[in-house]
């Protein structure tokens, strides 16, 4: 760790009030080129810790710049892991403030929800797949508290990799004689296509996200959880939305799911 606690902290407080007052801030990095990674999620902890004292609940997790489209869209080269709490689930077909939010945009993603916990290391496709109840269409909304959405790793990590928002949809599937490697995903803003892709566009198979998320919450001695919602990551480029927008995702073999910014 390069920075003390009390930067820790301070940091977490930044990018929680811009989030609570929808404004956005200047990379963290600038200010603080010596932080490494494990200041970066130790500022993500520091995040979280202030929203549970707030009376939020962990519902589940993220990965995140788990495709080659995201990755190439944000200019950086690795996954990251992040945070979901129970304020940020939509019902499906649920509605959204715009104004609550910075710069949204929506990004279609398979969900996993495991009926027993992970915990890396060495967690792989094979052992996700023996673990998963479940998996569902989600929509993820993200918000970057960057200025213009531009970020680093490292700053995008603090910041929760820019978690805002997700929905998932209604019928649950389990995983035995789903295709999720060709699983076909359209998603659609305002009835028009707008993103099309794979399962496969996710790290090879989007349980393979899955893993990663084990394996990193086992390094710091944590696990993913039974019963938690776990997002593996956009498959597309992330689309920006309007207020008035409505947004719908399928995914092939897993049905339908919505959300509507007002
Ligand atoms: C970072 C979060 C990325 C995903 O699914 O790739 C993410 C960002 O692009 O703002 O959630
Ligand atoms: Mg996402």
């Amino acid at each position: 760790m390069a920075l003390s606690q009390d930067t820790v902290q301070a940091l977490a407080q930044r990018l929680d009030d811009c989030q609570q007052q929808v404004r956005d801030t200047t990379k963290i990095t600038d200010d603080q080129p010596a932080l490494d990674w494990n200041d970066a999620y130790a500022i993500q902890d520091a995040l979280l810790a202030r929203k549970l004292a707030r009376g939020a609940r962990l519902v589940g997790f993220k990965a995140g710049l788990t495709s080659r489209a995201k990755m190439q869209q944000m200019g950086v080269e690795a996954p990251v892991f992040g945070f979901l709490t129970d304020d940020l689930a939509l019902a499906d077909g649920g509605a959204l403030r715009h104004a609550g939010l910075i710069h949204p945009k929506v990004e279609p993603e398979i969900a996993f929800v495991l009926s027993r916990p992970l915990r890396g290391p060495g967690c792989h496709v094979a052992a996700v797949l023996a673990a998963t109840a479940f998996v569902l269409p989600g929509i993820e909304v993200i918000d970057s508290r960057y200025r213009d959405f531009k970020f680093d790793l490292k700053s995008v990590i603090a910041d929760n990799t820019s978690a805002a928002g997700f929905v998932v949809g209604g019928t649950p599937m389990p995983v035995a004689g789903l295709d999720l490697v060709n699983a076909g995903v359209v998603l659609e803003r305002n009835g028009v296509p707008v993103g099309f892709g794979a399962g496969a566009a996710v790290l090879g198979h989007p349980a393979q996200a899955v893993a990663e998320l084990a394996n990193h919450l086992g390094r710091h001695g944590r696990e993913i959880p039974a019963g938690c919602v776990v997002l593996s990551g956009g498959i597309t480029e992330a689309v920006s939305v309007a207020a008035g927008d409505s947004v719908a995702l399928s995914v092939q073999g897993l049905g339908r799911t919505s959300l509507r910014l007002i």
